[in-house]
């Protein structure tokens, strides 16, 4: 069949709308039409060249919501009509990582993910007979889409697709790392670096479960009112501060409990480190950081009890954790609609990366 899709030709080039070839699915492979999509700075990241796994041309895009439209032979789960979350973390039930209850991080398929392929090693998308890469196991940037059984969240029908899209990454990371990786507890300092589409669901999830003081950071003074609204209690902007380390431990009476870096730089990342608290505090790590990048501290920092801990996908196993997020939208748990501040077509896709470069929009979501 055709698709509508956009397509990354080249790093540092805006995507070009096209129409597509798109194969059928085959064995344990289900067709769905992606009915909404949030555009995540990851798909940026990759966009820019800074991904090692970055592969052109490819269809970005890991945040979409849709119905499944047709199954292939073997898949038992899922069924057409089904509304579904595509999960760039998949979840076998079957793989050691599965099995060992200690990682989200399902592997069965992650070699030919990275690869931007199938699990057969082989891409769906095509034009002209030439291959166009996956990205991230999903390529929410088409309108059609083939995906492993195992990368499919079913959810519930009376979700909306344009709202519940962001569950698909921002909300499930952001809310997920406070809930899952670092299991916040109340009364707890949290800090928080970079307010925008991770760092305010971890906002509202610190909030959730009754933390203390809320404290965020970032460069942008736009994000402080937003911020309040989902529950921060205390704003530092680094270039208003002496020591933005300092600035945390004198509010905290001696460092942050929890800390999450949702930024990707490893400046900050070395911050929320030596701003946790001695003898406890833990900087979980979501930001993504180049190609080429690493982090440093004094292993003082980590022998005096501070640990550095990485989340992925909030930590969340997506076919059991992500109808359960959706759930808690629909409950009016979780704020996702203030955090949507742009809607666009397809069309109009790289407005939506202007949007998120000029610090205007927290999510942008495409609708198809
Ligand atoms: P975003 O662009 O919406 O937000 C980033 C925020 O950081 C912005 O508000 C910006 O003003 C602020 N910022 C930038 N540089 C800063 C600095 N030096 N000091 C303080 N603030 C600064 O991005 P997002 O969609 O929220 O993603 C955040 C990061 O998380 C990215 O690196 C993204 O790739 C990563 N990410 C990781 C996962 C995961 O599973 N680990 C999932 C999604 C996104
Ligand atoms: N390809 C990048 C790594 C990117 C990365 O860390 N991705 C996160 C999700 S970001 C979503 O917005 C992730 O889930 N990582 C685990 C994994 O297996 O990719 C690089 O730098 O190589
Ligand atoms: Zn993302």
């Amino acid at each position: 069949m055709k698709t509508k899709a956009a397509i990354a030709w080249k790093a540092g080039q805006p995507l070009t709308i096209e129409e597509v070839d798109l194969e059928g699915p085959r064995a344990g492979e289900v067709l769905v039409e992606i009915k909404a999509t949030g555009i995540c700075h990851t798909d940026y990241y990759t966009l820019s060249g800074a991904d090692p796994e970055g592969i052109f041309p490819s269809i970005l895009g890991h945040e979409g919501a849709g119905v499944v439209v047709d199954v292939g032979p073997g898949v038992t789960s899922l069924r057409k009509d089904d509304h579904v979350i595509p999960l760039y973390t998949p979840e076998c039930r079957q793989c050691k990582f599965c099995l060992s209850q200690k990682t989200n991080l399902c592997q069965s398929i992650r070699s030919t993910q990275g690869r931007g392929l199938m699990p057969d090693a082989t891409s769906r998308f095509s034009i002209d007979g030439k291959p166009i890469y996956h990205y991230m196991g999903t390529s929410t940037f088409s309108n059609y889409i083939v995906v492993p059984e195992i990368a499919l969240a079913k959810v519930r029908s009376d979700a909306p697709f344009d709202k519940i899209c962001y569950i698909g990454c921002g909300v499930t990371t952001g809310v997920g790392a406070v809930l899952f990786t670092a299991k916040v507890e109340a009364g707890a300092n949290v800090v928080v670096f970079g307010l925008g589409g991770i760092g305010l669901n971890v906002i509202q999830a610190a909030k959730m479960v009754g933390a203390d003081k809320i404290i965020g950071v970032d460069l942008n003074p736009e994000r402080e009112a937003m911020a309040r609204k989902f529950g921060m209690t205390h704003f530092i902007n680094p270039s208003k501060v002496e020591n933005v380390v300092d600035t945390i431990i004198g509010l905290t009476d001696g460092g942050s409990d929890y800390s999450f870096e949702c930024i990707g730089n490893v400046t900050t990342m070395r911050q929320s480190l030596e701003s946790s608290h001695k003898g406890w505090g833990q900087s979980i790590i979501i930001g993504v950081a180049a190609a080429g990048q690493e982090i440093s501290t004094r292993p003082f920092q980590l022998v005096t009890g501070r640990v550095w801990k990485g989340s992925a996908f909030g930590g969340a196993r997506g076919r059991t954790d992500v109808p359960k997020i959706v759930d808690w939208y629909m409950e009016g748990k979780l704020n996702i609609d203030d955090l949507i501040t742009h809607r666009l077509p397809l069309e109009r896709i790289n407005e939506g990366f202007d949007l998120m470069k000029s610090g205007e929009s927290i999510r942008s979501v495409v609708l198809y």
